[in-house]
């Protein structure tokens, strides 16, 4: 089995590997490639392209993961959730959730709107244990997303609070200047990765700029809200 299908058998049978990436010896170069053979089987199998995200735009998530680049990978259809729906922790292995903040793009690469968001994570590695290229290949943990109502762009977003509520409980604390210090750089640098990847931006797509704190794990039952202030917020609760 190639890497790719070993990461997309991992992901559709919920089942952690090792970090086989990293031990073949691919650098990042050669983890974007797998990264994209990756997603290619999901569109081969009927999912479409609908946007990119960001990782580890924040100090934060760096030190979480042990891992000190931002890294970037693609969002498909089937990764999105309604704004306050349901989904099953059941399609995960051990799934993360972060509070984000989204931009909509035009063909260009810019920025059209601004929502809040969530992001679910999930690494298909052991213990969320991986090194750059393991993540890189692994579409940077992608596996689920909220959006919020979107927004007309605000004359600056680069300062303003995060809160990331379980339960009606505040769990986690954060401003959106942790994200690359201002999440409009999160727009410039996705276009220059994009145009870098040959991915052309469709005009529509979703850039996930990057958590604003930590990531905790999505338990059953939880009900999680991102708060950003101005800009309202983005819910998910996960079926019991
Ligand atoms: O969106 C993110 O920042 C995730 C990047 C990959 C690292 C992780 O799984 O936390
Ligand atoms: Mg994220």
């Amino acid at each position: 089995m190639t890497l790719a299908e070993q990461l997309d058998q991992a992901e559709r049978t919920r089942t952690a590997i090792p970090q086989v990436v990293s031990r073949s010896g691919a650098d990042a170069d050669a983890a974007y490639r797998i990264q994209e053979a990756l997603v290619a089987r999901r569109v081969s199998r009927g999912e479409r392209l609908v946007g990119l995200k960001l990782g580890l735009t924040s100090r934060a998530k760096m030190a979480q993961v042990g891992v000190d680049q931002v890294i970037w990978g693609r969002l498909t259809d089937a990764m999105r959730i309604d704004d306050g729906g349901t989904v099953d922790t059941g399609r995960y292995i051990h799934p993360r959730v972060e509070p984000e903040v989204a931009f909509r793009l035009d063909a260009t690469g810019a920025a059209t709107a601004v929502a809040p968001a969530l992001e679910v994570i999930d690494s298909r590695y052991a213990d969320f244990k991986f090194t750059l290229p393991d993540v890189i290949a692994d579409n940077t943990s992608a596996a689920g997303f909220v959006i919020g109502a979107w927004q007309p762009l605000p004359p600056g977003v680069d300062n303003l609070g995060v809160l990331l509520e379980v339960d009606g409980r505040v769990v986690q604390i954060g401003s959106t200047a942790a994200i690359l210090g201002d999440p409009r750089r999160a727009v410039t640098a996705a276009a220059t990765l994009a145009a870098s990847a040959g991915v052309p931006v469709e005009d529509g797509w979703v850039l996930l700029a990057g958590a604003a704190t930590a990531a905790v794990p999505l338990t059953p039952g939880a009900h999680v809200r991102a708060v950003v202030e101005g800009l309202g917020t983005a819910a998910l609760r996960a079926a019991s």
